[in-house]
């Protein structure tokens, strides 16, 4: 497999509004789109450092995964997204492989075009990981 950077950084939030001062007034990024993914149920607010996004994610359902998220008392960083060089189908392959727990057995569509796949966490030190491509 080879990843080549990292693509995305999705932060949950429980509102996109609340999260704004910080992001936009501190560290001075700017919000250049909105996007509502209705079958993740959440909405995402996308910035930009340098080539990296980070995307805040506000859930639109009590029954959201990301509500889940935060009702357990997970905070900051959701996901981290690396972008495959080879495709997301040979790396899930690969992954799956050398028994990595896939949440996704097979590519799907994400948010901001991207085709995504997802990797259980348990199996990743810990980071609810996305293998993407464009
Ligand atoms: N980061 C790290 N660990 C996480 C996590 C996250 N974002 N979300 C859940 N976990 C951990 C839980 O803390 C729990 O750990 P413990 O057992 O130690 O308490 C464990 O994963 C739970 O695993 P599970 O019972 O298999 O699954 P859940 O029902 O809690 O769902 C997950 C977790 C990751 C499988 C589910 O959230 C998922 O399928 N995520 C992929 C899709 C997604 O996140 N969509 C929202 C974003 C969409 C988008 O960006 O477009």
């Amino acid at each position: 497999m080879k990843v080549s950077r990292i693509e995305h950084l999705r932060v949950a939030v429980q509102k996109i509004e609340d999260a704004l001062p910080f992001f936009q007034d501190v560290l001075g990024l700017e919000v250049y789109k909105t996007e509502v993914v209705e079958d993740q149920k959440v909405k995402t607010a996308f910035l930009k450092v340098g080539e990296v996004k980070i995307e805040l994610l506000e859930p639109t359902s009590p029954d959201s995964t990301v509500q889940k998220f935060l009702d357990k008392g997970g905070r900051g960083v959701h996901h981290v997204a690396f972008k495959v060089e080879d495709g997301v189908t040979e790396a899930l392959a690969v992954c799956d492989a050398k028994g990595v727990r896939l949440i996704d057995k097979a590519i799907r569509q994400g948010a901001d075009g991207l085709h995504i796949a997802f990797l259980h966490p348990k199996s990743t030190c810990g980071i609810l990981t996305e293998l993407c491509e464009e």
